[in-house]
């Protein structure tokens, strides 16, 4: 995207000080993320949302704004600017709605950039773990009593087992041949664990497992932490609806106790960290202990496992779709992605036993 038209569309927001440089970040999948460093006391984030992907952004964007004032509004004393460093806030298009509709081509939103703040790929210090953890207990109480009605699914079944499977199966249909068999000793592991990984599905169809307001992507790389390791917030809450808690300490167990990036080739690198998975619960459960119940406790490992088999079932999806979802940078990538979910589950496996 050209600086230009960065500027222009930077420039439809109400922002409190101009344009001096900017910065893709890389991280997302999906979304396409712009650093904005301007002259005055303010940085500024600047999205462009996947209307492929998010099919209602408006209230996409409606979701993430009322959650972050209700977590505002419980800091009643808290000035402006303290709030601006430690929670997510979104500025105003000059057309006073809180995105800017280019031309009806593409969704951009605007947030204020959280300074000397930083994220993690890879946790390599059992802090971030325990810190992490202390991170989603506390978005789990501050949003928990949000009335999650009020909140669009923004994308429906999004992490529910069955309907990701029923994906993966019709991927199978219709694949390339070439591509099935690359998969193919996936496609067994799949198998092999399908009736485990529908357990908790299962439980929350039977209404066994309370609905609360979810993060749903709480990958590491999406908490900031100061320089020192503290935890500052969560952030991209594109998709906060209601779920339940497992899939959210899934997703960060997922990637914290990776000791390799989710897209590492070398799979000897790719380990489950026991360490960070008891410093990540004990941080979490310090929050949350008194508020979750008993089921909701009972099935933190399971879920742990659950997301990360998703997340390979998903990887392997798109590669058998030929990598229509995520953004990939060569011809593997989706597959290698699964490839090391994969080889996380085993060594998840040989070191958890629940
Ligand atoms: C996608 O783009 P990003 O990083 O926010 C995906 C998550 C996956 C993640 C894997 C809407 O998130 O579900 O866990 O990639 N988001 C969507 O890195 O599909
Ligand atoms: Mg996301």
């Amino acid at each position: 995207m050209n600086t230009e038209t960065i500027i222009s569309i930077f420039n439809e927001f109400d922002h409190q000080f101009n344009y001096k440089s900017h910065s893709e970040l890389n991280s997302g999948h999906i979304n396409d993320t712009f650093l904005i460093k301007t002259d005055g006391g303010i940085n500024y984030i600047l999205q462009r949302i996947n209307q492929i992907v998010f099919k209602d952004v408006p209230g996409l964007v409606n979701n993430k704004v009322l959650t972050s004032n209700h977590i505002r509004s419980k800091y009643p004393k808290a000035s402006n600017e303290a709030l601006n460093n430690t929670v997510l806030s979104f500025v105003k298009a000059k057309n006073s709605t809180l995105y800017y509709y280019n031309k009806g081509i593409n969704f951009w939103n605007v947030m204020i950039f959280i300074d000397d703040s930083v994220t993690h790929e890879i946790v390599n210090n059992k802090e971030i773990a325990y810190e992490g953890g202390k991170l989603l207990g506390d978005f789990l109480n501050l949003t928990a009593d949000f009335d999650s009605s009020q909140l669009i699914d923004v994308i429906p079944n999004f992490h529910n087992m069955s309907f990701r499977y029923k994906q993966y199966a019709s991927s199978i249909q219709s694949a390339l041949k070439s591509r099935l068999t690359k998969a193919a000793k996936y496609i067994q592991i799949v198998a092999d664990l399908k009736e485990e990984m529908h357990i908790l599905q299962n439980l929350k169809d039977a209404g066994k497992i309370p609905i609360r307001v979810t993060h749903n992507d709480t990958k590491i790389s999406n908490s900031l932490f100061t320089q020192d390791n503290k935890g500052i917030c969560m952030i991209d809450t594109d998709t906060v609806m209601p779920g339940i808690i497992h899939y959210d300490f899934g997703d960060a167990i997922r990637t914290i106790c990776n000791t390799a990036a989710e897209d590492e080739t070398d799979l000897s690198k790719v380990a489950f960290n026991l360490e960070y998975y008891k410093a990540y619960e004990k941080g979490f459960l310090e929050k949350t202990k008194d508020t979750l119940t008993e089921i909701e406790l009972k099935y933190l490992p399971l879920a742990a496992k659950t997301m990360i088999f998703i997340m390979a079932l998903r990887f392997l999806t798109d590669y058998l779709n030929n990598d229509i979802y995520y953004k990939t940078t060569y011809a593997e990538h989706n597959l290698d992605r699964a490839k090391n979910q994969f080889k996380l589950i085993e060594s998840f496996s040989e070191k958890l036993k629940f």
